[in-house]
């Protein structure tokens, strides 16, 4: 028959005959007539008891490693004493037998206690992996891109997928990647920019994208990844740029929705405890300025240019404290803190009208208007000092055109990382890059 999941062992009665997959978790010989097995499969563990009165069954278990992919065929009981906790199954089975799947060989580590370290943690991932915790982790980040794809396909927008390998830098010119292109140089795309925005100039009017985004920067923080996966948005707007803040916001309320009404969210809360997260009905649009009043007031020195983390960190809090939200847009950024596609603000072209969006104090997505006027785009590149170079395509769209258009990028491992509390990014990232990755 079908093999059943341990979650689902603890709906059959006592008594009921059952068989499934799973690793041998540990093996703890509990007094002269019982063994106990630890059995875990992806997201629950089940005590399984050994009786003695096979001695050569127990033998052969005993010399199996953990590990080791095991199935099962055994009978529910009662457990004397049930384990409480968010990922045990609540009953107990009563192993028949035991088939051994496929052997494992010696883990670098069989469990978190002691904790291990986050480096030999990702030194042996897929065992890292394993954890109940991890294998809801990754399904919270399906979540994520699924309600992206979900929220904007019933909005007409059109996925597409723009080429990694480009002629120039996309977003400036220190954090690239160069790649020997026959014999001439690319660089890997920096984010999907000027594509989503040549997109939009022909006419595909709402376009997404969910791909690799790799930077160069040698930057050694919970936040970098030099490989992450970019959510981006590009669309025309038909009065204002504040449109496509209305649909990424759509978008993520439907995730917090959906992660917060996961029955396994306990699982992943027991090994990242989380401050209850805190989203408002209506979102919070906070203009820049008057974010930095909010921090003046609080007696920091902020200038402004920019906010620098542990402002943001601050603002966060005092934003929490204002207003009750754990989630919303900063809006208006000042133009010398934007790249050089931003649109400025028309009445005062010191400021811009594009945003960030924060969750619990960090950013999560970066956005705004785009220049859709030539000769201004041209001015924009020069003052940037940027050459134009490479960029004959991206400014062919703009001599034959473009409507008005806004756009925006979100990073998913961020979305993850933040939402949940993990307190780094490369928890959310299957096989992480950064800085030191693939050593000699
Ligand atoms: P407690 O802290 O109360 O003992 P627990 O028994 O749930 O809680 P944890 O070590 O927190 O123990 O593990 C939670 C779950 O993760 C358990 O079901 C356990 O089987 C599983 N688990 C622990 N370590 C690993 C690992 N390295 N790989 C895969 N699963 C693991
Ligand atoms: P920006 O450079 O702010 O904007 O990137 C957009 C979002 O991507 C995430 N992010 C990162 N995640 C992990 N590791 C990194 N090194 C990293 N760098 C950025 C962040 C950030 O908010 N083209 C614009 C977006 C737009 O205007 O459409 C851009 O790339 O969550």
């Amino acid at each position: 028959g079908e093999l059943n999941t341990i979650a689902q062992l603890d709906r059959f009665p006592v008594g009921t005959e059952v068989d499934f997959r799973a690793r041998i978790h540990a093996q703890r010989p509990m007094s002269k007539l019982l063994d106990f097995l630890l059995l875990r499969d992806q997201t629950h563990s089940v005590q399984g008891v050994l009786s003695r009165e096979d001695p050569e069954m127990i033998k052969w278990v005993k010399q199996l490693h953990p590990e080791s992919l095991v199935q099962i065929h055994g009978i529910l009981k009662e457990p004397p004493e049930p384990i409480r906790s968010a990922s045990h199954a609540g009953i107990e089975v009563d192993i028949k037998s035991i088939h051994l799947v496929n052997p494992a060989g010696n883990a670098p580590f069989s469990n978190y206690k002691p904790p291990e370290t986050l480096r030999n943690r990702m030194n042996a991932r897929i065992l890292d992996l394993r954890h109940p915790s991890n294998q809801v982790l990754f399904r919270v980040r399906s979540i994520v891109t699924r309600k992206f794809r979900e929220t904007l396909e019933d909005k007409g927008f059109v996925e597409i997928n723009t080429p990694k390998l480009q002629p120039a830098a996309t977003e400036s010119g220190a954090a690239v990647f160069k790649v020997n292109y026959f014999g001439r140089q690319a660089f890997l795309a920096q984010s999907p920019q000027l594509a989503k925005q040549m997109a939009i100039s022909a006419d595909f009017r709402r376009v997404f994208e969910v791909g690799p985004v790799f930077r160069a920067e040698n930057s050694n923080t919970h936040r970098h990844l030099t490989e992450y996966t970019g959510l981006d948005i590009e669309m025309a707007i038909e009065k204002d740029y504040h449109e496509v803040i209305w649909v990424i916001d759509d978008f993520l309320k439907s995730v917090f929705e959906a992660v917060y009404s996961l029955p396994e969210i306990e699982i992943l809360q027991s090994r990242w405890p989380s401050k209850e997260f805190k989203w408002l009905d209506e979102t919070l649009i906070l203009d820049f300025r008057d974010g930095l009043q909010m921090l003046r007031d609080d007696g920091r020195d902020v200038a402004d240019e920019d906010l620098s983390t542990p402002d943001e960190m601050r603002l966060g809090e005092l934003v929490r404290e204002k207003y009750g939200t754990d989630y919303y847009v900063l809006d208006k950024f000042p133009a010398n803190a934007r790249p050089f596609y931003t649109h400025r603000d028309t009445e005062d072209r010191d400021w811009t009208r594009s945003f960030d969006i924060f969750i619990r104090g960090q950013e999560i997505c970066s956005g705004g208007q785009r220049i859709h006027d030539l000769q201004e785009l041209r001015t924009n590149m020069l003052a940037s000092g940027m050459s134009e170079d490479g960029m004959e395509d991206y400014l062919l769209a703009f001599e034959l055109g473009a409507p008005p258009h806004a756009g925006a990028g979100l990073g998913l491992e961020r979305i993850v990382a933040w939402m949940l509390e993990l307190g780094d990014v490369r928890y959310a990232s299957l096989f992480h890059r950064d800085p030191k990755s693939l050593p000699e």
